[in-house]
Formats: structure tokens, sequence, C-alpha cells
């Protein structure tokens, strides 16, 4: 507790914590009605066992939720989850299960991801080479694309295509060294969209990344690299209709500055694509332990970052990344040095609607129609 409350105090961090803050809503209405009545989508990704085995929470996100994505299951093996067990495989049962309770509950369904260097079987690294990648990226993407075609809202056709650090690259375009890559050169981003958009021609299909949100140089140089991706995808005729921005945020940082970001999203607007907020969470690990605080501080990067976000009318969807502190991929990524549970998402660990829930009410009833 010590550890990161003296952390805290250490920084001008203290100046993030405005104590008279106001956080009231005018009405609750569930967040999806919110966004709906500006025309915004609001979704949370969630894995099989939450919204098939927790009841009260499966609750819950139909409520609050106009959209689901699978947090897994679409991935080719994640977790405890294979979507592609073995070479010649799919096992779509997961994934099918989640589609169901979705429309069941009158939800979009989003897929997430199709292309990405993370999240591989472990077969990927004996079978695929650079003879075959180009088959086997095809055959992937038909078959998951075609299996689900007609009932996706977007896809993710291709995920963190650039360098962590593309400072770091030795590429100026700061293209990422994926197996993809390696096998196929940088055109692999290009084949996918079209093999994506041919296997189902209404589904919005996205670039997703992350590491766009600050302005240290390091986020300064990704916007760079990304908007290069974009311009030279869409000079090519590539069918990329919206991007991506994950936001994974943080609750301590001090870098935000809302006209860079707000000049990024105009010049990602006007290549005619979308944008979608895909991942939306503040991680809360190193901010003080007191809870009071630490919600107060985490609602403002909500709503701060919404503020400026949802002013670009090409803006279209906000999702988070779960829904509930139940349920959060932080616990185990991003745990506090005190051992205290994390608080990064809209509701608490008991379903109950948290600052960072008025947070994004708020940025939705003060935003206007798209
Ligand atoms: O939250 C996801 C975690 O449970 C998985 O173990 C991990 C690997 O599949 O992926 C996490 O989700 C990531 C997402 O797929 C892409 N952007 C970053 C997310 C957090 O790491």
């Amino acid at each position: 507790m010590l550890g990161s409350r003296s952390i805290f105090q250490n920084h001008k961090l203290s100046a993030l914590d405005t104590p008279n803050r106001d956080f009231s809503i005018k009405e609750w209405l569930p967040l999806k009605e919110l966004a709906a009545d500006k025309n915004i989508l609001f979704g949370a990704s969630a894995r099989y066992n939450q919204v098939i085995s927790d009841e009260q929470f499966a609750a819950l996100f139909a409520q609050e939720c106009s959209l689901l994505v699978p947090e897994w299951e679409l991935k080719w093996s994640a977790g405890d989850h294979q979507l592609r067990p073995s070479p010649n495989e799919f096992d779509f049962s997961a994934a099918d299960a989640m589609l169901n309770f979705a429309q069941t509950h009158n939800l979009l369904f989003r897929g997430h991801a199709l292309i990405w260097h993370e999240s591989l079987p472990r077969w990927f690294q004996q079978v695929v080479n650079h003879q075959n990648a180009a088959n086997v990226m095809k055959h992937h993407i038909e078959t998951v694309v075609g299996h689900y075609k007609g009932r996706m809202h977007s896809w993710d056709v291709v995920n963190e295509a650039i360098e962590y650090d593309p400072l770091a690259s030795q590429r100026a375009d700061g293209l990422r060294r994926t197996p993809w890559f390696e096998f196929l050169g940088p055109d692999y981003i290009d084949l996918a969209f079209r093999i994506a958009a041919k296997a189902d021609p209404d589904a919005l299909l996205v670039y997703n990344d992350f590491g766009i949100d600050y302005n240290t140089a390091m986020d300064k140089a990704k916007r760079r690299a990304i908007l290069g991706l974009l311009k030279r995808l869409k000079a090519k005729g590539t069918p990329i209709h919206a991007l991506g921005i994950q936001a994974h945020l943080r609750g301590d940082s001090l870098d935000f500055d809302p006209k860079s970001l707000r000049q990024f999203l105009k010049e990602v607007a006007a290549l005619d694509l979308k944008i979608l907020i895909t991942e939306m969470d503040v991680n809360d690990s190193k901010l003080p332990a007191d809870i009071q605080r630490r919600d107060r501080i985490v609602a403002g990067v909500y709503e701060d970052y919404l503020s400026v976000v949802l002013d670009e009318p090409a803006v279209i969807a906000v999702i988070t990344w779960g829904l509930s502190d139940r349920y959060t991929y932080l616990s185990k990524f991003f745990p506090r040095s005190d051992h205290q549970p994390v608080r990064p998402l809209p509701l608490d660990t008991n379903l109950q609607p948290k600052l960072a829930w008025n947070a994004l009410a708020r940025a939705f009833q003060q935003t206007h129609k798209r």
C-alpha cells in the first residue's frame, strides 16, 4: 500500500486528483441508450464463460451494451481457447455461442483479430513458412470471416502492425517484424484486407492499434507511422474502412494533449475512414490505494479522453475492454503492488456503476449527434 502511495505523492500526479470535480449525470439510462441518442455504439469485450455462465454479469452486459467482442474466442489461440487447434481445424463452438448470446439480446457482434503476431497456436511456427504463408492467411480469413458472413458488425483484420516503439524501428515505415511481415513483406496488410472484403462485403474492416493516445515521443511516432500506413493503404485502394484505437489508458499519465490527439483524429477522418475506440480501460495500478480518489482519477481520464475523441464525428463506437472490474485482463497483466484489486472499468466487481460509468454517460450526453 505504501509503495503505490509514495510513488503517487512523489510526483506531480496528485494534481490529477480533483476532489471537487462534478461527475453528476442528468439521466440514468443504460450506456447503450445514451450513446445511441447520438448515433454512437457502446460495447465491451467479454469471454465465453462470462456471458454464458455468469447470469448476473450477462444480464448487465445486455442491459448496458449494444455490441459484444470476444476477448479470446476469435483469436487463433488465446487463454484456454483454440479457434485453430491444428492447421486444418477450426473450432467455432465458443464464438458461435457468444454470437447466439449477442443475437438473443440484440447486440452487434465484432471480430478480433484475424492477423496478429500474438495469440498464434504452437503449430504455427512449425507449419507456416515463406512458401505457404499467403495460403495459410487466405484459408484462415476466408474460413473465419466466411463463417460469420453477414453477421459481423466489424472485423479487426490486422492488429498492431506497427512496432511497439517505432522510434527504435530500423524501418522508416515503422512496420513491426511479425511472422506475416517476414514471410510476405509489407503487403501482407493489403492482402489481408482484400481477402476479408471478399469473404464478407458487409463487415466494416478495421486496422487496430495501441499507443496512440499520449504526447510522448513514442506515441507521436506511432501516430505518424499509423497515419503513413493508412495513407498508403488508401492510395492502393485497399478495402479498409476504419481505424481502431485501443485506448488502453493510464491513470497516472501526465502526457495527455487534447490538441494533438484531436488533430490526429481529424487527419484519419480526412482519409474517409471511420474511427472506433476499441479496447478502452484505465490502468490504475500506480494510483493511490484510496478507492474514492482512485475512482475519481480514473473517471477523469475517461471523461477527458472521450470528450476529445467524441468531438470527431468520424468516431462511431466506444468499446471498453471488459465491462466490470470482476473481469479485466489488467488484474493479471498489471496488478497493483499493494495487491488491492484493480478498478479500470465502468462497473465494479459487484456490477455497480462507478464514477467511470458516470464519465462515459456524461461524455455521451455532452457530445453531438452523428
Ligand atoms: O485481454 C487479452 C488477454 O486476456 C489475452 O491473454 C491477450 C493475448 O491474447 O490479449 C489481451 O487482449 C489484448 C488485445 O487482444 C489486443 N490489444 C491489447 C489487449 C491487452 O493486452
